[in-house]
C-alpha cells in the first residue's frame, strides 16, 4: 500500500503531466537500411490525427500532435484550415511545429550552414514560413533540428558555418511573436558523421543565447554519446533557464528511436527527478515541452505510443515520489548511501495501482493498452488502409 501522502504526490504530478505525440510516429518509417511496412500505417494527416487521438483517448496525457511541416503541411499556410478542422474532429491540438531543412536536394551541403547564400536564404525562408504556420495554429514552439555538418575533415569552414547559424537564428528570433519560442536541438552525428554544426548542448545553448530570450535548448535523449550524463545537462539548462523542450526515446548505440525507458528506465527517472527537484526548490513549474520522438519500424505504431505514454507516466510518478526534503538533508551531510537510497526507494515503488486509480477517477481505462485492443480500432483501420498501403508500396517497389 502506498501512503496517502505519496498517492497525493502522484496524483498531483499526473494531473499536470502532458507529453506530445509526433505525427510521423504513425506513418511508415524505418532505418536507412529499409522499412518494414505496416498495413495499418497512417498515410494522410487525417489518419495521423486519428491514430494520435486513440493514444490520447486511452491514456489522457497526449493532447497535442507535433507536426513536421514538409511531411504534414506541404501546402504551408494553406493547410492551416485543414489542421484546425482535424484538431476539432479528433479533440487534439497542434503541438510543436518542425521545419524541414534536410530532405530537399539543395541541402546536400547543409541548410543554414551551407556555403551557398542562396541555399541559406531558402532554408531561412522555410523556417520563417514555419513560424508563420505556428502563429496561425497558436502553436507556441518552433522546433529546430538541423542535419547540417560535414563528412570529411577539411571540407567545410566550421567557424564560418557557426556564424551563419548564429546570424540566421537571430533573424528567425526577430520574427517571432511575443508568445512564441524557438527550440534549438543538437545532435552529434547523423546524417553528418565528421562534424555536425550543432553537435552538443553547449553549442545549442550559445546559439540560443545569441538568438534572443525566446530561444531555448531542446534535449533529445538519443542525441548523446554513450555514457553521457543527460540529467546533468538537464540540471544545468534548468539552472540557466534555458531548457525549453525534451524529446524522449531510448537507444542502445545510435539514434535508434527505441521506446522510452525500454533500455534504461532509470535514466528517464533521473531526468524527471532533476526536473522535479528544480521545481521543488524554485517553487514553480519548469516550462518544458515534452515530446515523444520515436518512429517504430517493428512494433505496432499506436501500441508503441500507448506503451511509451504509460512508461512516461510511471517514471514521472516515481520521480514525484522522491522525498526532496529528506534528500536535500542527506546531500548537505553528504550521507551518500542514504541519499542514493532515497532515489532508489522512489524508483523501486510500484506506482501502477495509483496510476490505475488516477485514470479511473478521470473516466479513463485502468489499462489503456487493453482498452485500445478491445476497441476494434486497429482491426478497422487495418481493413481500411491495408489495400491502399500495399498499392502505394507496389507503385514505388
Ligand atoms: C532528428 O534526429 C530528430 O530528433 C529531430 O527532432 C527531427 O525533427 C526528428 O528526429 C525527426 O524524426
Ligand atoms: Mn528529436
Amino acid at each position: 500500500m502506498i501512503p496517502n501522502k505519496q498517492t497525493d504526490s502522484i496524483v498531483n504530478a499526473l494531473n499536470a503531466f502532458q507529453i506530445e505525440l509526433p505525427s510521423w510516429g504513425f506513418a511508415n518509417t524505418g532505418t536507412r537500411f529499409g522499412k518494414f511496412l505496416q498495413p495499418a500505417a497512417a498515410l494522410t494527416l487525417d489518419e495521423k490525427f486519428s491514430d494520435a487521438g486513440q493514444v490520447h483517448k486511452w491514456t489522457g496525457v497526449c493532447p497535442a500532435v507535433a507536426l513536421h511541416v514538409l511531411w504534414d503541411m506541404p501546402g504551408g499556410v494553406n493547410d492551416v484550415r485543414e489542421v484546425q478542422r482535424l484538431e476539432v474532429e479528433h479533440g487534439l491540438r497542434a503541438g510543436s511545429i518542425n521545419p524541414n531543412t534536410f530532405e530537399s536536394q539543395i541541402y546536400k551541403y547543409g541548410s543554414l550552414g551551407n556555403p551557398d547564400p542562396a541555399v541559406r536564404q531558402e532554408a531561412l525562408d522555410h523556417i520563417l514560413r514555419s513560424a508563420e504556420i505556428a502563429r496561425h495554429l497558436g502553436s507556441r514552439d518552433l522546433s529546430l533540428w538541423f542535419a547540417d555538418g560535414s563528412n570529411y575533415p577539411g571540407t567545410q569552414n566550421i567557424r564560418r558555418r557557426r556564424r551563419w547559424f548564429e546570424e540566421n537564428l537571430k533573424t528567425v528570433h526577430q520574427q517571432l511573436a511575443p508568445q512564441q519560442r524557438m527550440l534549438v536541438e543538437y545532435k552529434p552525428f547523423e546524417p553528418a558523421f565528421y562534424h555536425t554544426d550543432i553537435a552538443d548542448w553547449g553549442m545549442a545553448l550559445l546559439l540560443a543565447q545569441a538568438a534572443g530570450p525566446q530561444a531555448k535548448v531542446l534535449v533529445d535523449t538519443g542525441h548523446h554519446y554513450q555514457a553521457q550524463n543527460i540529467e546533468q545537462i538537464v540540471a544545468w539548462l534548468l539552472d540557466l533557464d534555458m531548457l525549453g523542450g525534451f524529446h524522449f526515446n531510448d537507444r542502445r548505440y545510435a539514434d535508434d528511436d527505441l521506446t522510452m525507458g525500454s533500455i534504461d528506465p532509470y535514466q528517464v527517472f533521473r531526468i524527471f527527478h532533476e526536473i522535479r527537484c528544480f521545481e521543488w526548490e524554485e517553487g514553480k513549474r519548469a516550462d518544458i515541452a515534452y515530446m515523444i520522438d520515436q518512429s517504430h519500424n517493428l512494433k505496432g505504431k499506436i501500441e508503441a505510443m500507448i506503451q511509451t505514454a504509460t512508461s512516461a507516466m510511471e517514471l514521472y510518478a516515481k520521480a514525484a515520489l522522491v522525498d526532496q526534503e529528506k534528500l536535500a538533508a542527506h546531500q548537505r551531510k553528504c550521507d551518500l548511501v542514504d541519499a542514493e537510497t532515497c532515489l532508489k526507494d522512489a524508483f523501486a515503488t510500484d506506482v501502477r495501482p495509483v496510476i490505475r486509480e488516477w485514470a479511473q477517477s478521470r473516466g479513463l481505462p485502468a489499462d489503456p493498452m487493453e482498452a485500445f485492443r478491445q476497441s476494434g480500432y486497429l482491426e478497422r483501420i487495418t481493413a481500411e488502409r491495408s489495400k491502399r498501403n500495399a498499392a502505394a508500396v507496389s507503385s514505388y517497389a
